[in-house]
């Protein structure tokens, strides 16, 4: 019998949600164990020695210690039953992976960084939005909402014919965009992303993990 894994991390890091997702969704219990990567000084040495990065998530099964979040869904899409989401088929499969690294190198830096902190969180905290920044990214957002809403299709997920950890890479990020004043009408422009996105937030696994205010 395998034991019950435990993610570290924080419940509104896009990572940490992502992880949670595939948990969610494969049926697994887990434990959340806090780490406040934000803490002054940094993560504490026992955390850095999970993650020396100093990032969140990180993720322990059986003993088997693993942090990146794109490594953690997959093992936990493999180690355990449930529904499989990854396709079986390598072009299904390698779908699934360009769209996890879409998520890492443009949606988290631009929609989530670029437009959510600066226009949302940082005027929320009092403090100064760097206008450049947003505006560049700003003027990045079509390039990615464009090439998302060109992998979906005109199908449901964006990884294939079922929800894969694709969707559950992505939501997350697209969550915190969607908080931006301009998310929804650039959203608005591709139906059936923003039909994908409107099943995605209603999602029981979605609502399950949804971070506290
Ligand atoms: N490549 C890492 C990225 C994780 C990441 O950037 N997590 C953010 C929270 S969403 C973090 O820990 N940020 C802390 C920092 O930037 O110091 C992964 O895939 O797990």
């Amino acid at each position: 019998m395998m034991g019950k894994p435990l993610l570290y991390g924080a419940s509104y890091s896009v990572y940490v949600l992502a992880s949670r997702l595939a948990l969610h969704e494969k049926g697994v219990d887990y434990d959340l164990v806090p780490v406040d990567v934000f803490a002054e000084g940094g993560p504490p040495a026992s955390y850095l020695a999970r993650q020396p990065f100093g990032r969140i998530p990180a993720f322990e099964h059986d003993g088997f210690q693993l942090y990146e979040t794109g490594a953690i869904t997959r093992y936990i899409d493999e180690a355990f039953d449930g529904p499989q989401l990854q396709p079986a088929d390598p072009q299904g499969r390698a779908r699934v992976n360009q769209i996890i690294s879409i998520a890492d190198g443009y949606i988290y830096p631009v929609l989530v960084w670029g437009i959510y902190v600066e226009q949302v969180s940082k005027p929320a905290r009092g403090e100064q939005s760097d206008m450049k920044r947003l505006q560049a990214s700003l003027s990045k957002a079509p390039i990615i909402l464009d090439a998302l809403a060109d992998l979906i299709g005109d199908g449901a997920w964006l990884g294939g014919e079922n929800i894969t950890l694709a969707d559950l890479h992505v939501a997350p990020m697209i969550d915190y965009f969607s908080r931006a004043p301009e998310s929804l009408p650039m959203l608005a422009r591709h139906a059936h992303l923003s039909k994908w996105w409107s099943r995605m937030r209603e999602r029981a696994s979605m609502r399950r993990t949804q971070p506290a205010g």
